[in-house]
């Protein structure tokens, strides 16, 4: 099920990133618009926790999975297990890539975030399935984003990890996609183009509006 042309359109929620809208409206608007996969990233201020983070998890992933898109959980390891997620998404200060993939079932995506050459190249040897990388550009969705590592910074992780699939995040609107995928990386992932925008189906459909509608 998952090939790095999941990660063309990926698209990250939480239920902080939709305020004044329901969050299950918002993901089902994305998947009617056509994105290729899915990470539920409950965090941060405001981000439900306990049995009503579960709850929105599972919903989420039945939706993901009534429209065959690949649902990934960021982080929350045990939360993966516990719901038996596609995969699971761990940054620089999560658990380690080793330890997921000893506990994991087998076929379990385990993405990694990397933000230089020498973190990209050290989660391929650890096993990643695919990096999310960036930030590429400004953002103010995440308040630690490191600084911008631009298409250049695509370009140099691309050259050190050879064929392994690539998401670039961080600022990504619709224009810049086709940059980006010149630049190496397989695909964008973005929260806010999506989360934010008044007919998120829409802001969907204008990602694919390139040469690879
Ligand atoms: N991770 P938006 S940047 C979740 O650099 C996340 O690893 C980043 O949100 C990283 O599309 C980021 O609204 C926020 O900029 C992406």
């Amino acid at each position: 099920m998952f090939n790095k042309a999941c990660l063309n359109v990926y698209f990250i929620l939480g239920s902080m990133n939709t305020p004044g809208r329901d969050p299950l409206d918002v993901l089902e608007q994305a998947l009617l618009g056509g994105i290729t996969c899915f990470q539920f990233r409950e965090k941060g201020p405001g981000a439900r926790i306990g049995l009503d983070k579960f709850h929105l998890a599972k919903e989420m992933q039945r939706l993901c999975a009534q429209y065959q898109v690949p649902f990934i959980v960021n982080d929350d390891v045990g939360l993966a297990l516990a719901i038996d997620s596609d995969g699971v998404h761990v940054g620089q200060e999560d658990q380690s890539i080793q330890e997921i993939k000893a506990i994991a079932p087998k076929g379990m995506i385990v993405g990694v975030s990397a933000t230089s050459v020498e973190q990209a190249v050290q989660a391929k040897q650890d096993g990643a399935d695919y990096l999310g990388v960036g930030p590429i550009y400004r953002t103010t969705t995440k308040t630690d984003a490191k600084e911008p590592i631009g298409l250049k910074g695509i370009s140099q992780i691309r050259a050190a990890v050879g064929t392994l699939p690539i998401v670039a995040i961080g600022g990504i609107q619709a224009e810049h996609k086709n940059e980006i995928k010149e630049a190496g990386a397989d695909g964008v992932s973005v929260i806010s183009a999506i989360s934010a925008a008044e007919h998120p189906q829409e802001a969907v459909r204008s990602f694919f509006a390139d040469n690879d509608a």
